[in-house]
């Protein structure tokens, strides 16, 4: 199944330099990001956005004071504005709004941030943009491949949906290697935007409030290969089934680019395999080691897989892999994925607040022993709860018990309550007590919550400092009180 181009409304459009006036849709960071660069290209940017102006970031409210933005218009009852060259769509925009069915009738281009910085770049020179997208281990992967990139001594700039629009990041010197996280939201609505290297990692459900189902969602995926060509690589998950049937064919890379594969179970003939505690590259014509298992510096199998990806997009864009295993033995991670926050009075407390999906919440828990682990889950389920199924078992074999938080509470209950004691707690610092109070030494206690933070929270980083927060409390606590 291939995503609807109705359901976006791309069409290429006229070159951005000969472009007089924008509206750009939704004034977060990708907005603002959109809007300067516009903005100092002379264009006129007009913004819309669901927020008043008082709510929105500083960076908003800087640009409508400067006029370098010439007016927010509200969502509610918007009309399209007159003699439009496009609209720029920040991604978290579903392509639904009333406003973007009015441009697709009156034929105005909707593109998406990421494609207006593709093409801003492509103005001026021929860019090397590495893409990663995947349901879950972008961001890992991303900053991963960033610092093995640096390491083999590139000019490098990691950014996209970890959170830095790329936008924000076209203008500088020449030379650059762009390593930028590309969510489906952002896919949706390229067009020319071609990445030398790019990878899907894997697909398991997820967005499905955005999604009419899984086929939509990948499709949205697939299309991080769609502009590729001869000369450029997809990287691509060979154990990962879907991954792979979405990366070739008619929805998935061209038959001229250069498919490579990585995966821990098997050979690959193109692309690198683990071979009992090293990496191995294959080529045509040769073999040799990328790293060994001990050079990571990370825990998890999935970490491996990001890993691997990461080496063959490095390596993909000419990076040399002599360089590789001493970046992966200095690369410690990224906040709020699995970070170990602390031990109190024996317990180990874990912040895995970026694990927004159950996929994600499976790969954490597989690392932990058979009931050892107090877990917490719930926040806002991205689907009706059907992906909860096979977190159950899971949940069932290695949580002590699982506490719940959020709106997704009680559908989270309904499906795991068979497998796993549930206890409904509502917020995540009533859950920290709970588990906190029925954890026992050589136990843990896990926040991978299955769910994204919005009902709650700014964003997941805003709920997995919380977390630590609270953590660190019970640890000055249990000082002052003379536990350890
Ligand atoms: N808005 C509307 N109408 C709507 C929806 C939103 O007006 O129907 C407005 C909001 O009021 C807000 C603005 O749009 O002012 C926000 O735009 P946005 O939601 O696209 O968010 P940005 O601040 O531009 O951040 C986006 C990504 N957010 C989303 O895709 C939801 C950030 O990823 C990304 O880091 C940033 O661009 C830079 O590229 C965050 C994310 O949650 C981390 N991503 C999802 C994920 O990883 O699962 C996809
Ligand atoms: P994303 O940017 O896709 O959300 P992250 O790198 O931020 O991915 O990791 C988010 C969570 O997903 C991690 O906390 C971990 O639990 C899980 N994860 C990371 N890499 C993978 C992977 N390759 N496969 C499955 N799960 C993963």
């Amino acid at each position: 199944m291939t995503l609807e181009v109705s359901r976006i409304g791309m069409t290429a459009g006229t070159p951005v330099s000969s472009w007089r006036s924008v509206l750009v849709y939704g004034l977060g960071l990708s907005g603002v990001a959109a809007s300067r660069a516009l903005s100092d290209r002379n264009v006129r940017v007009v913004a819309v956005d669901g927020r008043p102006a008082g709510d929105l970031p500083p960076g908003a409210g800087e640009l409508l004071r400067t006029e370098r933005v010439d007016e927010l218009l509200s969502e509610e009852g918007a009309e399209l504005p007159a003699g439009l060259d496009a609209i720029v769509l920040s991604p978290g925009v579903p392509p639904d709004r009333p406003l973007l069915r009015a441009a697709r009738s009156a034929r105005v281009p909707i593109l998406a941030e990421v494609e207006l910085a593709w093409r801003l770049l492509e103005a001026e020179a021929s860019p090397t943009v590495v893409g990663v997208t995947g349901s879950n281990g972008k961001s890992t992967t991303t900053a991963l491949t960033g610092a093995l990139l640096e390491a083999a001594g590139y000019p490098v700039e990691v950014c996209g949906n970890i959170g830095t629009p790329l936008c924000a990041r076209v203008d500088g010197p020449p030379g650059r290697v762009f390593v930028v996280e590309l969510s489906s939201f952002q896919l949706e609505a390229i067009d020319r935007f071609r990445p030398r290297a790019a990878a899907l990692l894997n697909i398991s459900p997820d967005h499905l409030d955005r999604y009419a189902n899984v086929s939509e969602y990948a499709a949205a995926k697939a299309r991080i290969f769609g502009r590729q060509a001869a000369g450029d690589v997809a990287v691509v998950n060979a154990d990962d089934g879907e991954a792979r049937r979405w990366s070739g064919g008619r929805d998935g890379a061209p038959a001229a680019v250069r498919r490579r594969f990585f995966s821990r179970l098997r050979r690959v003939e193109d692309g690198c395999y683990l071979d009992r505690d090293r990496v191995i590259e294959a080529g045509p014509e040769f073999r040799r080691e990328l790293f060994r298992l001990d050079d990571l510096a990370l825990d998890g199998l999935h970490n491996l897989e990001n890993a691997m990806a990461a080496a063959l997009l490095a390596a993909a864009v000419g990076a040399d892999p002599s360089h590789f295993a001493p970046a992966l033995r200095g690369f410690e991670g990224l906040p709020h994925r699995m970070r170990l926050v602390g031990t109190v009075g024996g317990v180990r407390y874990y912040n895995d607040s970026k694990a927004t999906n159950p996929a994600a919440t499976m790969k954490a828990l597989a690392g932990f022993g058979e009931g050892s682990v107090h877990l917490i889950l719930g926040g806002r389920a991205k689907d009706e709860g059907a992906a909860f199924a096979e977190l159950a078992s899971v949940a069932g074999a290695r949580a002590a018990a699982v506490y719940l938080i959020g709106e997704a509470a009680p559908v989270i209950a309904s499906v795991l309550g068979g497998a796993a004691e549930c206890r409904p707690c509502g917020t995540l610092e009533r859950a920290v007590e709970a588990a906190s109070a029925a954890a026992s030494e050589g136990q843990a206690v896990l926040l991978s919550p299955a769910c994204a933070s919005f009902d709650q929270f700014e964003d997941f980083a805003d709920r997995g400092r919380r977390f630590e927060e609270q953590v660190r409390a019970l640890a000055t606590a249990g000082r002052e009180g003379g536990h350890g």
